[in-house]
């Protein structure tokens, strides 16, 4: 059978650890805002126009048509002990080794993702390969997300669609006329595969770096937050700890 290059872990948190996720969620948001609102902080505007803003260790991501709301956190794991536990949890860590196909595996990177009602954003066409490329070169291939939801995901509110079987064709065409040189050439996919992963909260995605996803707005009146958690095989540095070399970029078509 093909391997579609993802795997749903349905049902891994529920009921009151779920819901302590969720209000973790909320509580680093809160802390988060406050920290923005001092003014300590630097700012940097991507080719796109998106406004990413460092506060306390973390990355502000802010919603580009929505003033004051964050498109996603990132590393968050540090924000909170409910997080933080995650990157040990064997419920993970098995799945994620296996996927990984190594012994041990130790933490790369994590992200909170908001994609709130009415104003999440879109995520173009990508390979997570592609972001990571240019602090980890060649290692990217070597990292895999457990994307962990806290609330139900369906078409409505922007469900993660991916092209099944995508990762076996290594790194996939940029679109060279988009600002950032990050997003995917569309007409160079073959979209009919497309495929939208709609889950409920509590279930896990896992894939690969080089899995061409995207997700689109959410118009919804229903949250679609999700935890992602990277890992690598262990004993390697954290995206946090590589200087960016924007011209590494080059090494992809
Ligand atoms: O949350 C989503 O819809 C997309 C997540 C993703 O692809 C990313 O954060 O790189």
């Amino acid at each position: 059978m093909n391997d579609p290059g993802y795997r749903v872990l349905s049902g891994l948190f529920g009921g009151a650890e779920l819901a302590r996720l969720g209000e973790a969620a909320e509580a680093v948001q809160r802390d988060v805002l406050a920290k923005a609102a001092s003014g300590q902080t630097s700012v940097q505007v991507w080719p796109d126009g998106h406004r990413l803003e460092r506060v306390d260790g973390t990355t502000v991501h802010w919603e580009p048509d929505a003033p004051g709301a964050i498109r996603s956190l990132s590393p968050v794991s540090q924000l909170h002990p409910a997080f933080e536990a995650l990157w040990t949890d064997p419920r993970l860590t098995g799945p994620m080794a296996e996927l990984l196909g190594c012994g041990e595996i130790g933490p790369f990177v994590s992200k909170l993702n908001f994609k709130r009602a009415g104003v999440g954003s879109e995520f173009a066409w990508h390979q997570d390969l592609t972001f990571w490329y240019c602090c980890a070169g060649p290692a990217a291939r070597d990292v895999a997300t457990a994307m962990i939801y806290l609330d139900d995901a369906g078409a409505g509110n922007g469900a993660l669609s991916v092209i099944p079987g995508s990762h076996r064709d290594g790194p996939a065409p940029r679109d060279h006329a988009e600002p950032t040189g990050l997003l995917l050439d569309a007409s160079k996919l073959d979209a009919e595969r497309e495929r939208t992963v709609e889950l409920p909260a509590g279930s896990v995605l896992v894939f690969p770096s080089t899995l061409v996803h995207r997700s689109v707005p959410n118009r919804s009146e229903r949250d679609r937050r999700t935890l992602l958690f990277c890992f690598q095989p262990a004993g390697r540095p954290r995206l946090a700890e590589l200087p960016y070399r924007e011209e590494m970029l080059a090494d992809l078509p």
